[in-house]
């Protein structure tokens, strides 16, 4: 059986046991006390995820980190959501590249600091990052006005990716997305309707946070 080591306030852990409930596969959870530090310890790092991240991917002897990475392998074991053609394939892993540098990194940077920094967040970081997330969701929106999903006309991994953070309430975040990227908006919709898809905080483990900014 898969087990799958991340916590319910990580997306990008959410992206992975979003895909193992589409392909019906059976995974165990292995909670990861991230609130508390335990990726920044040498112990977990050396043992887990030099990276000092989650989600890691256990399938029998063999660990996988990045949600990218993991993504593409069970889409590429199972045969489904990976894309159905090379030209598909290429496209999914350039929407995974994006989601991973400029749409879920800026997002879930901007939510953690809203929702779960130890301080109060630096107002000037907070209007940087809105800038870069208002370009990436801009780019996304206009790419989903023409398109059901993100390749081809049926759901993919690259779905999964970007939609990873965006079922959180949206008080975590602070950022509207209803009422300023329709496109998006609709998406979201679509991929709900994916077989497996559920509320993270249903299906992932440890205590919801409020938010505390
Ligand atoms: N690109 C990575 C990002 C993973 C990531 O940033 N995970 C967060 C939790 S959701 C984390 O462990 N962050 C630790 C850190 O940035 O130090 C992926 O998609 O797996």
């Amino acid at each position: 059986m898969y087990q799958l080591h991340g916590f319910s306030q990580s997306g990008n852990t959410f992206k992975v046991a979003f895909l193992l409930r589409a392909l019906n596969q059976p995974w165990e959870q292995k909670f990861v006390d991230f609130m508390n530090g335990v990726t920044r310890t040498g112990e977990w790092r050396e043992g887990t995820n030099e990276m000092g991240e989650v989600p890691v991917l256990d399938d029998g002897a063999r660990r996988l980190t990045q949600s990218g990475v993991i993504l593409t392998y069970l889409a590429a074991k199972h045969g489904a959501y990976g894309g159905v053609s090379e030209d598909e394939r290429l496209e999914v892993l350039r929407w995974l590249l994006f989601d991973n540098h400029k749409f879920t990194s800026y997002f879930a940077s901007y939510r953690f600091m809203k929702a779960f920094g130890p301080s109060a967040p630096d107002p000037a970081v907070m209007n940087w990052l809105r800038g870069r997330l208002d370009n990436a969701f801009s780019i996304v929106d206009k790419h989903l006005a023409r398109a059901p999903y993100l390749v081809g006309n049926a759901p993919t991994i690259a779905d999964m990716s970007l939609s990873g953070y965006l079922f959180y309430p949206v008080e975590e975040s602070g950022y509207e997305v209803a009422g300023r990227f329709p496109s998006i908006a609709a998406w979201l919709e679509r991929v709900r309707e994916i077989p497996g898809w559920a509320n993270p905080y249903e299906i992932l483990p440890g205590e919801v946070i409020a938010p505390r900014w």
